[in-house]
């Protein structure tokens, strides 16, 4: 721990606490001259090494089961300060969650450079292939609560901090390049009308309803998100294989003082991974915590997560040029016109060591940036530089949040900001303002501005990026709102089309309003005129007229880099395999098929009817999990070692009947043995490429039988 004093005389001693001691910083517990009152016992610990429990004032506790009271059967005594300062605390530890994003799940990690841009940008992390700084990432929905299911169909939010030498950046990001809205002012209708509908106080952590799709059907701009959110985009399969954009166009500034225009992205090393939309509504009911468990599971085990940071660099010359406004939120820069440069790569490698201290207390702020990157004018950007900011104070109630070790800065910080409540440090010295001359009366006279490195706005110094007037407008461009829409459509596969056309389906059935429902399919038609009829026909109503365009769609080639299956990547690295075995099941047979799926970089988990050492051909052996409460949604592919009594048996019992169903409705290998045929046919599992037997598992793979997909699902 630094007990160094910075040049303004403040210890920033709380910040450099290290994570996971259980302690109070040292700091706190030693007087402020950082001497131990010697007249309390050295003793800090019982013979069994435990800490001593005391109250938070450091007054030993005696006994932590009974309230003070008046007589053995009186009542309890105001005087029992233990039982009040206990209580009190419980009373107030909860905190506002946050307004969006409420849902989340952390992890500390390493960023390394992997390719020097020093001519692209002065940021000190990119000026050295190899150099490394620690970053700190939060996954999260949208629109749940902090305690809702980690499976809905919603955008992910995919933020990470990046702790440099420089200061803190945050690169608030989401797994879908493109947002809803192309101002901020229209941030707060947004979400009003996604969350819980305001009277009744439902649905949870659910686009489909009412308010949602009115809003959608009356902002054409979100038409191009809207096919991201109904894509399988929105129901990953893990956080570890989603990828992250920054969305807005971003500025790179070298030492020159010269700019260029960079998005960012983040390339899932396990490659990208959804389910199924049944499969995430099954899995929500067998593990609501399917991304928050897989995540720290695979961190724990040192399966770390990875993801390379690539970026999209252009011009002005390049950008005046497109059909689309770079600063318009609502688009994207296909990667077939601008390959993604790969920077970077970031590893999750630790977990952390308290959710609420960590996770929760975590505070990311799009203004958290570094010199050599600064902000464009796009109008959600620059409303996003006001929020993040301002709500933290409402969330963690201080405007000392950021002392908070979560989300302090790595590098020294100092500066004259002073007092607030919860002021944790504790300046020394006079100087609490600038400029002064202390100095010349030999005192310390605090830190200076760096005008060299210091952040400096970058200048556009040209009429489109300048401007000059104030003006409550947008850009021209940003009135065409079908054209990546429509980009991002075709650029699917049949199936994955059919999965949009399915989720809209879905989510316009829940809605009540007729002219809602006919006023999205309307817009549809915009994009494509064979979505449109396919929704139309889902949702059984005449097709209605096309919705008048505000600019007309042009068609832009299709991208492959759009679509989940096309870049499939066909790895068990990172997959779970459930293998289903009972009494008398062959136990060499189950260890060869687990070794060869762990040797490939997969988990295997062991799935019976009893948990405890079951009665196996060669031996006993555990489960990992009971067949009720590991239903086949949470594994990737499935396997069955069964001998025919036991499958027999198994045949009167749903849950194994269903594991078979699921399995093979999502599209998922499964293997089985002549053993396992009773229960194959129960479930009315067809042979096909994806059915195998079980010595044919490792060859076939773990992947999505998408051909048969049409033979299990009536596809709108
Ligand atoms: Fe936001 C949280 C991502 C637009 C206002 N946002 C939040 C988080 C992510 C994003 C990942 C969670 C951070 C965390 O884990 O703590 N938001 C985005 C992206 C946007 C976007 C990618 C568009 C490109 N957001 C946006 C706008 C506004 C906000 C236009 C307001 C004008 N966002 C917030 C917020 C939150 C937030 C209300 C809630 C909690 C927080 O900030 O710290 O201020």
């Amino acid at each position: 721990m630094s007990k160094s004093k910075n040049s303004s005389g403040q210890k920033n001693s709380l910040r450099d606490h290290p994570p996971g001691s259980g302690q109070v910083p040292t700091e706190a517990v030693l007087g402020a001259g950082g001497e131990l009152h010697q007249n309390v016992s050295a003793k800090i610990a019982d013979d069994d090494g435990a800490a001593f429990l005391t109250d938070n004032f450091g007054h030993r506790i005696s006994d932590n089961q009974n309230s003070l009271k008046a007589g053995e059967r009186g009542p309890t005594l105001l005087e029992d300060f233990v039982l009040r300062e206990k209580i009190f605390h419980f009373d107030h530890e909860r905190i506002p969650e946050r307004i969006v994003h409420a849902r989340g799940s952390g992890a500390h990690g390493v960023f390394e450079c992997t390719k020097a841009i020093p001519g692209l940008t002065k940021a000190s992390i990119f000026q050295k292939a190899g150099g490394t700084c620690p970053v700190f990432v939060r996954f999260s929905t949208v629109a749940g609560g902090a305690g809702s299911i980690d499976t809905p169909r919603d955008v992910r939010g995919f933020a990470v901090k990046l702790y440099t030498d420089t200061g803190n950046w945050d690169l608030v990001g989401n797994n879908i390049p493109v947002f809803f809205i192309q101002d901020a002012i229209k941030f707060p209708d947004l979400v009003h009308s996604v969350k819980m509908e305001a009277d009744r106080g439902y649905p949870q952590a659910a686009s489909a309803h009412d308010t949602f799709w009115d809003f959608i059907g009356l902002m054409p701009e979100s038409m191009h998100t809207i096919m991201w959110a109904m894509s399988d985009r929105a129901i990953p399969r893990s956080l570890r294989m989603m990828e992250g954009f920054g969305v807005h166009t971003f500025r790179f500034v070298n030492e020159k003082g010269e700019g260029k225009f960079v998005k960012f992205h983040w390339k899932p090393v396990l490659g990208i991974q959804s389910t199924i939309w049944d499969e995430a509504v099954k899995i929500a009911g067998a593990d609501p915590d399917f991304h928050r468990r897989d995540l720290f599971e695979a961190i724990d085990a040192g399966d770390f997560p990875a993801w390379d940071l690539g970026v999209q660099l252009f011009d002005e010359a390049f950008a005046a040029k497109q059909p689309y406004d770079v600063l318009d939120a609502t688009k994207l820069i296909p990667e077939e016109d601008l390959p993604v440069e790969i920077i970077g790569r970031m590893t999750l490698n630790r977990n952390v060591d308290n959710f609420f201290a960590e996770t929760e207390q975590a505070a990311f702020l799009p203004t958290n940036i570094i010199p050599g990157i600064d902000f464009t004018n796009d109008p959600l950007l620059q409303g996003r530089l006001f929020s993040y900011l301002d709500t933290q104070k409402s969330r963690l109630g201080t405007t000392n949040f950021h002392q908070i070790p979560i989300n302090a800065p790595k590098c020294p910080f100092h500066n004259f900001q002073r007092d607030g409540m919860m002021q944790t440090l504790v300046p020394t010295g006079r100087a609490n303002y600038e400029p002064n001359s202390l100095v010349e009366a030999g005192e310390d006279g605090g830190p200076r501005a760096s005008p060299e490195t210091g952040f400096t706005t970058f200048t556009a110094n040209d009429e489109r990026n300048d401007p000059g007037q104030k003006l409550r407008i947008r850009a021209e461009l940003f009135a065409d709102h079908y054209s990546q829409p429509r980009l991002f459509y075709r650029s699917q596969t049949d199936n994955e089309q059919a999965h949009i056309a399915s989720a809209l389906v879905f989510e316009l059935s829940k809605v009540t309003l007729d002219h809602v429902r006919a006023r999205v399919v309307s817009r549809l038609r915009n994009i494509d005129e064979g979505l449109a009829k396919r929704v139309a026909e889902g949702l059984a109503i005449d097709l209605p007229e096309k919705a008048k365009a505000a600019r007309a769609p042009i068609d832009m080639a299709p991208s492959d880099a759009l679509s989940i299956q096309k870049r499939a990547k066909d790895m068990l690295k990172g997959r779970k395999v459930g293998i289903l075995f009972a009494d008398g099941s062959d136990k060499a047979a189950i260890d060869a098929l687990k070794a060869a799926i762990e040797k490939a970089g997969g988990t295997a988990f062991l799935v019976a009817p009893k948990v405890g050492g079951i009665k196996v051909k060669g031996g006993t052996l555990k489960a990992d999990g009971q067949l009720a409460g590991s239903p086949s949604v949470l594994f990737d592919a499935v396997a069955s070692i069964l001998m025919p009594d036991a499958a027999a048996k198994l045949a009167k019992d749903g849950a194994a009947v269903q594991w078979f169903m699921d399995a093979y409705g999502h599209c998922k290998t499964i293997g089985h043995c002549s053993g396992s045929q009773i229960l194959i046919d129960k479930a009315n599992v067809q042979p096909d490429e994806g059915v195998v037997p079980v010595e044919d598992f490792m060859k076939t793979g773990v992947k999505r039988h998408w051909a048969r997909e049409p033979h299990v699902r009536d596809l709108a």
